[in-house]
């Protein structure tokens, strides 16, 4: 399996691979459409066919619609799209076409997509790995996503009020990781703000240097790695940092702000509930820089390449397989 996308979708596809091997069994890689375009040989495998699984919100962008279209014209295998967009280019590609219009917004930057096109990828890996109880449970995510927001989101105008922080880390391990990304790039696209998503453990081997008090670390917890996770916590702690940390019921620890889900989900599932929260964060940061967080400096919807030509590099030796 691969999934592909860029920026959002490309992090999407990082947590949803993740998940989809859990999951599954099956073994799955998350690639950015533009890799998969200009690199094919380092994601194709040799005399194997996969299932290429292209997200994207708008379905229009280049870099997705020209991955697929190479993947196809090699005969590597299946796709499967996700987007938001019934009418999109990529919506006509695939073999399966999961829209979800729902999920559509006006906004540059991406929330309520993310949130939707990545509860899909769940529900795909759910069902393709035969977890039928995991896909019975996804309705929960509803009740406990809206009370989340009722009882958190005030409080994240005070996380988010520090403003004398410069710099925001986002650990994630496992498929979190593909979500610490994404909540970095919110930060960066809504407040600009500086800001590093990290493996957990990766803290320690160099950006640690960085880490002082005008550091915000946000830890998004998991279940199996918790005791360590909360190590680099402390860690970061003792050398000034702020923290905020997530999780389904984290440990209180001196001066960090801990945040429990309490969702009593499974954690493929619970990891829908991050978002809100760390798209909150970025959104109240930007509020009180006084930016808008609908329209980032510089950047565009959808990005749309000028007809470059095909990539100059040596084509696979596969792809004559
Ligand atoms: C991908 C994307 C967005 C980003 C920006 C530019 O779009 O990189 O993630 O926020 O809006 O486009 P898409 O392929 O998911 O429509």
């Amino acid at each position: 399996m691969i999934f592909t996308g860029c920026g959002s979708t490309y992090y999407l596809s990082l947590a949803a691979a993740g998940w989809f091997q859990a999951l599954t069994g099956t073994p799955a890689q998350g690639v950015p459409s533009s890799e998969l375009w200009l690199f094919p040989e380092l994601y194709y495998r040799e005399k194997e066919r996969s299932l290429l699984v292209a997200v994207s919100r708008s379905g229009a962008t280049s870099e997705t619609l020209r991955a697929v279209s190479a993947f196809q014209a090699r005969g590597r295998g299946e796709v499967l799209t996700i987007q938001c967009q019934p009418d999109s280019p990529l919506a006509q590609l695939g073999r399966v076409n999961l829209v979800i219009p729902s999920g559509r917004e006006n906004s540059v930057v991406q929330t309520r997509s993310f949130s939707s096109m990545y509860i899909a990828a769940l529900a795909l890996g759910a069902r393709w790995g035969g977890q039928r109880e995991l896909f019975d449970q996804m309705p929960r995510l509803l009740d406990r996503g809206e009370r989340l927001i009722g009882e958190v989101g005030p409080r994240a105008r005070r996380w988010a009020a520090e403003l004398e922080v410069d710099r925001v880390y986002f650990l994630g391990s496992g498929p979190r990781y593909g979500l610490a990304c994404e909540a970095s790039l919110k930060m960066k696209e809504m407040s600009l703000t500086h800001s590093e998503p990290l493996h957990f453990l990766e803290l320690r081997h160099g950006p640690k240097s960085m880490v002082d008090p005008r550091s915000l670390v946000v830890g998004l917890l998991s279940d199996g790695a918790r005791p360590s996770e909360e190590a680099v916590l402390r860690e970061a702690a003792a050398l000034g940092a702020r923290l905020l940390v997530l999780g389904e019921d984290p440990s209180p620890s001196a001066g960090a702000i801990t945040l429990s889900l309490r969702s009593d989900l499974p954690e493929p599932l619970r990891s829908v509930l991050y978002l809100p929260l760390l798209q909150l964060l970025a959104y109240e940061r930007a509020m009180l820089k006084e930016l808008d967080p609908d329209r980032p400096t510089n950047l565009e919807s959808v990005v749309v390449l000028e007809d470059e030509g095909p990539p100059a590099r040596p084509r696979a030796r596969s792809s004559s397989a």
